[in-house]
């Protein structure tokens, strides 16, 4: 990361890329989240590589869900654990959240790679080794959770995630938070709160939110819940994205 010069026009994106290299070396990225990235990356230089203001409005209604909730649960994959491993170990302090390791290309290699390098980071339990049961109507390896994590949870953030998984976890009743470049993926058309940001912003934002929410009462926070509007969120995000206006 020190032979990226900070005021290179593209600092953040090549800092990302280098992440993700970095995750694959040190098995914790799957290949294919070099892939992903390249498409995250796209989506971002078209939103201006920044946080859009419906963006925000939607990382605060995350932050007013997972302090409301009972059991919130933030889920980590390869791309989020190379990305932000210690910004995800500040908000689940930040909202008493479980982490869990959850992986679309599930080896148990991997899930023990991340969940060292999450404790690394600061973060004190790590969930996701166990599997213990599973998200109904998907294939038997997509499908394993934590029977005390993502299983139980009322509200889970999933960064980065596969569609099916994402509907697959809607249809179990749960309140979705979902953070993806792309407002056109499935994941973020079926998620409660659709995040349209890079990860990398995202997560910083949403703990931040929740410290200035810290100290709100129930009340409050159900009013930020209602007033975030979710399918407007999508538009703008698409809108902004189809406009070219740099
Ligand atoms: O580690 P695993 O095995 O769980 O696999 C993780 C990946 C991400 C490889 C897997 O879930 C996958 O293939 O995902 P997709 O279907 O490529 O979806 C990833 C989505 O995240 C795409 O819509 C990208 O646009 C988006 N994305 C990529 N990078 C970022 C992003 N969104 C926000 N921030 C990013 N930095």
């Amino acid at each position: 990361e020190e032979e990226i010069p900070e005021n290179h026009p593209r600092y953040q994106d090549l800092l990302t890329r280098h992440r993700i290299e970095r995750g694959v070396e040190k098995g914790i990225t799957h290949l294919q989240g070099m892939h992903a990235e390249g498409r995250g990356s796209a989506f971002d230089y078209l939103l201006g590589e920044e946080t859009i203001p419906s963006a925000d409005d939607a990382e605060r209604a995350a932050a007013a869900h997972l302090l409301l909730a009972d059991r919130p649960v933030l889920s980590i994959n390869g791309n989020v654990a190379a990305l932000v491993p210690g910004e995800m170990a500040a908000l689940a302090d930040a909202v008493d959240a479980d982490l869990e390791v959850n992986l679309f290309n599930r080896t148990p290699e991997r899930i023990r790679a991340i969940a060292d390098h999450l404790r690394e980071h600061g973060a004190d339990e790590v969930k996701g080794l166990e599997a213990d049961a599973h998200i109904p109507n998907l294939d038997h390896e997509r499908s394993k959770v934590d029977a005390d994590g993502i299983y139980e949870a009322d509200v889970v953030l999933v960064p980065l995630e596969d569609g099916d998984r994402a509907e697959a976890l809607d249809e179990m009743g749960k309140i979705e938070i979902v953070i993806d470049l792309n407002p056109l993926s499935r994941s973020p058309q079926v998620a409660d709160v659709p995040i349209v940001d890079n990860i990398i912003r995202a997560v910083p934002s949403i703990t931040e939110h929740a410290r200035k929410l810290a100290a709100a009462d129930e009340d409050e926070l159900r009013a930020v819940i209602e007033g975030f509007d979710r399918d407007r969120a999508l538009e703008e995000a698409e809108e902004r994205i189809r406009s070219g206006d740099l």
